[in-house]
């Protein structure tokens, strides 16, 4: 499904009641910040996603908690639960191929359906260029201070735009930008990451001028906003993922003032560039992780123009103590992803990043258990999958232990480890956050084999127990006598 705007969708929300709008009168300045947390946090009777029709000295409404629950988040990527991103991708890369001639033709036919749909179309007007701000005033736009120790204030859920100098090709992350004053932004692009990748070539070409054009994109089909955050391979284009999760291309229209393209039907559009030369002191911002990341070096970029909708609304959200909504973006992101981590790793059954674990702190992943060593081969494996390299805890599980049920797996990691024989520590590159680890981006990583150990397995093991479990010729009894023994 298809949402043509981001207004389509915030009406849908409306509509069915997951959204409130808000008229009084609330300052950009952290107060959006205690509102948001409290409802994405459960603590109030709704979570719902919030309007702000009035936000003080702002002309533009701000909306907020969009994902925030794992149902805006599917409604958002266009299915009514998450998992079926996983039904659909596994469908779609044909893992199971159908048997059938008949059977295979048809999905055939539907998989080409489905990719006609990926690939961009070039528009030659969009929405999101109703109005060119003159002068670009980035104060202009209802940016939030997030928290009170934050370096100032963040756009946070933006589309960043940028093109490999050398091949031209695009992407997209989702990198937040700290406001330095009204037309200079700092660009958090980690060094694992699209855009920072686009900067090293950028040096690299050795050009008189390597500066990169960007443009950061505010809005339009959730499943565009989204795509920014998806951990895609490099030179894989997130509008052809946006593209393939809608059933329908991405309308891209050229900027006023960079050689780039963004959404057409974005609500808010601000380009300019990245001087690759120039470096700032970005942070400290109260972030995802639940700490303040410490304030570091990072890319500028300068704004040479702001364009945006008659009545644009700001899209935004708050990151901090889990669980935020970005928790689910994450979800999404999990769901979507298994059939390609099952693609490498077979014995893989399932996966689970709790909200908890701020994405790379925790993984903890099902198999099916084969053979000697298999354990430590899916550590190093995830270790080696593009961003799961960032992640610090692997814990191993048997196949029937459902990795989503965290009570379930503390029970088995407790019960079946000995941390001489089934620990792995292991070292490489940690993320940018991770304030922990014992330098910047380099540190130590935890493995648990919590899997039951068999005669298969190697090293040194007791002959394992069998674990406690009812027969079902009583269970059954029991089911259908429960009334009698009058118990509810
Ligand atoms: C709300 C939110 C904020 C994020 N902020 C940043 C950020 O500031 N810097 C960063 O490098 N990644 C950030 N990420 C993660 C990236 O969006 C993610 O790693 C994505 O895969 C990057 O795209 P890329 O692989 O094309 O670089 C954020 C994710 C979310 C959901
Ligand atoms: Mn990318």
């Amino acid at each position: 499904m298809a949402y043509r705007d981001l207004r389509e969708f915030i009406a849908r929300l409306e509509k069915n009641k997951r959204l409130v709008r808000i008229t009084a009168p609330v300052s950009q300045d952290l107060e959006i910040t205690e509102i948001a947390d409290r409802v994405m946090k459960g603590t109030t009777n709704q979570n719902v996603a919030l309007l702000f029709e009035n936000v003080r000295e702002q002309t533009l409404p701000v909306v907020i908690g969009l994902f925030g629950t794992e149902e805006r988040m599917a409604w958002a990527l266009g299915v009514d639960q998450l998992d079926d991103l996983n039904t659909k991708l596994s469908e779609f890369i044909s893992m199971d191929m159908p048997r059938g001639l008949l059977e295979k033709a048809q999905r055939g036919l539907e998989m080409l359906n489905g990719l006609r749909h990926t690939e961009p179309r070039y528009v030659t007007r969009g929405a999101c260029q109703e109005i060119v701000m003159d002068p670009p005033n980035l104060n202009a736009l209802p940016i939030l201070k997030c928290w009170q120790h934050d370096g100032g204030r963040y756009i946070t859920l933006p589309s960043v735009f940028s093109r490999d100098p050398k091949t031209g090709k695009r992407n997209v992350g989702m990198y937040r930008l700290q406001v330095f004053d009204e037309q200079t932004l700092g660009m958090h692009w980690q060094r694992h990451k699209g855009g920072a990748e686009h900067q090293r070539v950028a040096q690299d070409v050795g050009a008189a001028s390597p500066k990169i054009p960007v443009a950061v994109a505010l809005g339009g089909d959730p499943a565009i906003i989204w795509a920014g955050s998806a951990p895609l391979p490099p030179d894989i284009d997130e509008m052809m993922l946006a593209g393939w999760l809608r059933g329908k291309s991405v309308d891209l229209v050229k900027c006023v003032s960079q050689p780039i393209e963004v959404p057409a039907d974005a609500e808010i559009v601000i380009e300019g560039y990245v001087d690759p030369r120039e470096q700032k002191l970005e942070g400290p911002f109260g972030d995802h992780t639940g700490y303040y990341s410490n304030a570091d070096y990072y890319p500028v970029m300068h704004v040479t123009a702001i364009t945006h909708r008659r009545d644009a609304i700001y899209p935004t959200t708050i990151v901090g103590k889990p669980p935020m909504e970005d928790a689910w973006m994450g979800k999404a992101t999990e769901r979507l992803f298994l059939p390609l981590i099952k693609m490498f790793q077979s014995e893989v059954v399932d996966i689970n990043m709790p909200p908890e674990g701020a994405f790379h702190n925790l993984v903890i992943v099902s198999i099916k258990k084969r053979y000697p060593g298999q354990p430590r081969k899916v550590m190093y494996g995830l270790w080696g999958m593009g961003l799961m390299m960032l992640t610090k805890t692997i814990v191993v599980v048997d196949e029937d232990v459902n990795v989503h049920n965290l009570s379930q797996v503390a029970f088995e990691v407790l019960a079946n480890y000995d941390p001489l024989r089934d620990v792995q520590i292991v070292s490489g590159p940690t993320d940018d956050l991770d304030h922990a680890s014992l330098e910047k981006n380099f540190g130590g990583k935890l493995g648990i084999d919590a899997t039951r150990k068999t005669e298969r397995d190697p090293g040194p093991h007791q002959k394992w127990p069998q674990e406690i479990e009812m027969s079902s010729d009583i269970r059954a009894l029991v089911d259908s006598r429960w009334k009698e023994y009058g118990l509810q």
